[in-house]
């Protein structure tokens, strides 16, 4: 603890003066400053000097960018925060399986409301979705910042979303199942997305009596075929596997020594349904009778071996859905076992790929397994197996370590020293231990009950260090509460400095950033440089569903009204501060197809075209198209407007849509 102490005397004496430089030169000027001198604003609030450190360590000057960018899962929101860091300023929401009015997601475009329709199940309308983790593309193991994927754990679904405009643009409903969990993570050249279920229940949900439970019921992993050509998942090149009733978890992708594999852990492999089936009579709380056994499953799957079995047509139909049946799984070899120890939580790959990280949630150690070892016990053959004919690798055999780091152990990153984090959901904090020497070296406290952490770049085979993220469920005494639903709580970590003399071994705690949209599960952190986005869109006339200029798009010079029968199609610009045509005049029940291209190219320069009494709303971005399609059912004069304050003359871009019943 000395030695921290005189660490942040000597760096807080630097930050100090740096900070008085800032003051009197901005002071110079004569803009003067609200609380006086920097020591005086430090003083009358009543800053520590570690505070004072941590404020420095993210304030980042108006117009200076973040050399982060994180998105993070918006949980039941159904969207995605982007997030810049260290700052940890929010840039934007994107809407993903919600609809999301500001960028008009989902408000009337016939394009968006197709992507919204393929991600329907059970005949219902879904707009609402629980996110979990979002996973960046990868080239060779490292973000590339084209792609994010990310899961809904309600409705087994996953978004594909375009990192040129950060726009959704496909759903994939999952056809065998109604709910995932270990989704999405990705090979390290995103060829496959994986998705893990999570509750069992018979491939494509058909009735089945939970006393056929261990027959009937089933657990599965589903691999989706992502098309860097047409930017989309080939739902006709993906496939499934077929696994016993366990609830698979969390998932992820080998990589280097294990490229070409994933794992996923497990828990109830007690198959508890609250119900003794030999037992009717006998009720248990599935809580307790899924965390009874000692051990659950880590599932070790040949990924690669899979694929060709299902293309080879290894497979039965599920809805429609290729699925390699269990007992194929087990003949061709494609499914191993290993027991991990009591409810894991988390199966995280290291980044060189040899050793696979699972949690013990009711066990204070992660549990390290070697690829090599698993490997060489896959060749030696001659396993025991579990019920259903699954080959168990031995723990012993598999493991190379374990590491006691504290309560409720749930999920690892990894930095660029060697070091690996875990979060403590039942201590609320994050240990932090050395790979290779299997040594705890210290950890720091959350507020409150973490769930994940992200690290930066710390999915990918190199990752950064400085940086994590502790992604917290509860926020207590933090910040003011607004009701009983309390903001959820995203701490910033710096994990540059080491300090054996400090009980956190130098992690330092920088900054709270209030998320008042829950519950955000996993996040992930690029290097802001590794993205490209578009400031505006390449041509007039784009359309973002194909990210190509729709040849139709409406131009400047040939606006219109187009009458054909009772079809009626409306060709429109806007531009500053202006559309055209400013009135559109039709019968009632005439069928409107209406195209809107915003024609001004400069920065920023988006318009919205709002249109009450028709429930349109739509964001046009510079160049941008959009079509809504609709039937003029309804009759009288609808106002539309430009919901975006675009210029001084931004009220007056409007006009009159007429609905004659005569
Ligand atoms: S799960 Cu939420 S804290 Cu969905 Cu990744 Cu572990
Ligand atoms: Cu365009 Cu306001």
């Amino acid at each position: 603890m000395k030695a921290a102490k005189k660490y942040w005397k000597g760096l807080v004496v630097v930050v100090a003066a740096m900070a008085m430089f800032a003051w009197a030169c901005s002071s110079g000027n004569g803009t003067g400053s609200v609380g006086g001198s920097a020591d005086e604003i430090i003083e009358e609030r009543g800053l520590t000097d570690e505070d004072v450190a941590a404020a420095v360590s993210t304030y980042t000057p108006s117009g200076v960018l973040d050399e982060y960018v994180m998105f993070a899962s918006g949980g039941h929101s159904g969207q995605v925060f982007v997030i810049g860091m260290p700052s940890m300023r929010l840039l934007k929401t994107i809407g993903v399986f919600t609809p999301e009015p500001w960028q008009g997601w989902g408000y009337g475009s016939v394009a968006q409301e197709e992507i919204f329709a393929s991600g329907n199940a059970g005949g219902q309308d879904l707009a609402w979705a629980d996110t979990h983790h979002p996973a960046l593309s990868e080239t060779e193991g490292d973000y590339d910042g084209e792609w994010l994927f990310i899961n809904d754990k309600a409705n087994a679904r996953v978004a594909t979303i375009d990192l040129r405009d950060f726009e959704t643009k496909q759903f994939v409903k999952n056809p065998i199942a109604l709910n995932d969990h270990g989704g999405t993570m990705v090979t390290p050249d995103t060829e496959w997305i994986i998705e893990g279920g999570q509750y069992a229940a018979p491939l494509g949900w058909e009735y089945a009596p939970l006393e056929s439970y261990n027959d009937e019921y089933k657990g599965m992993v589903t691999l989706w075929k992502f098309d860097r050509e047409s930017g989309r998942i080939d739902e006709n090149a993906s496939f499934a596997l077929e696994l016993p009733p366990y609830w698979q978890d969390l998932c992820d992708a080998g990589k280097l020594a294990s490229d070409g594999w994933i794992v996923c852990n497990s828990f109830n492999t007690e198959r508890a349904t609250g119900v003794d089936p030999a037992d009717p009579e006998n009720t248990e709380p599935i809580e307790a009778g899924a965390s009874a056994n000692e051990n659950d499953y880590l599932h070790v799957i040949n990924l690669e071996k899979a694929a060709e079995v299902a293309a080879n047509g290894g497979t039965t139909e599920v809805n429609g859905f290729p699925v390699v049946p269990l007992e194929t799984s087990i003949d061709e070899g494609l499914l191993y076992f290993v027991p991990e120890p009591k409810s894991p939580h988390g199966a995280d790959v290291t980044p060189d790929g040899e050793y696979i990280v699972v949690a013990g949630k009711l066990d204070p150690h992660v549990t390290i397994y070697s690829w090599d070892k698993i490997l060489g016990a896959i060749e030696a053959g001659d396993l025991e197996t579990d019920e259903y004919g699954v080959p168990i690798i031995p723990l012993d055999t598999a493991k190379e370590a374990q590491v006691e780091l504290g309560l409720g152990p749930l999920h690892t990153q990894f930095d660029d020293q060697g070091y690996a984090y875990t979060s403590l959901f039942l201590d609320s904090a994050i240990a932090r231990w050395k790979l290779g020497d299997w040594t705890l070296e210290g950890s720091i406290p959350v507020q409150y009950n973490i769930g994940h952490l992200a690290a930066a770049e710390g999915d990918t085979v190199s990752p950064d260090g400085k940086y994590v993220v502790a992604l917290n469920k509860w926020s207590i005494d933090r910040f003011f509460h607004p009701g009983p639903l309390y903001p959820q709580n995203f701490q910033l970590i710096d994990v540059t400095n080491v300090d054996p003399d400090s009980d956190t071994n130098g992690m330092q705690l920088l900054y709270d950033m209030p998320i008042g949209m829950g519950e955000p599960h996993y996040a992930q952190i690029i290097k802001a440089d590794k993205l490209e986005p578009w400031a505006v869109y390449p041509e007039v006339g784009w359309d973002p569903e194909t990210q190509s200029v729709k040849a139709d798009a409406p131009q400047a010079g040939n606006e219109g009204v187009v009458r054909d029968g009772n079809n009626v199609t409306v060709n429109m610009t806007a531009i500053r501060s202006h559309f055209a045509p400013e009135r559109v005049e039709v019968n009632q029940g005439d069928h409107v197809t209406w195209n809107i291209t915003n024609v001004d190219t400069s920065e920023d320069a988006t318009h919205g075209f709002a249109m009450p009494g028709y429930n349109i709303s739509l964001s046009l971005e510079p160049g941008e198209t959009q079509t809504v399609e609709f039937d003029a059912t309804q009759s009288g004069v609808f106002t539309y407007y430009c919901s975006e304050f675009c210029s001084a003359l931004h009220l007056e871009m409007a006009g009159y849509f007429l609905v004659n019943s005569g």
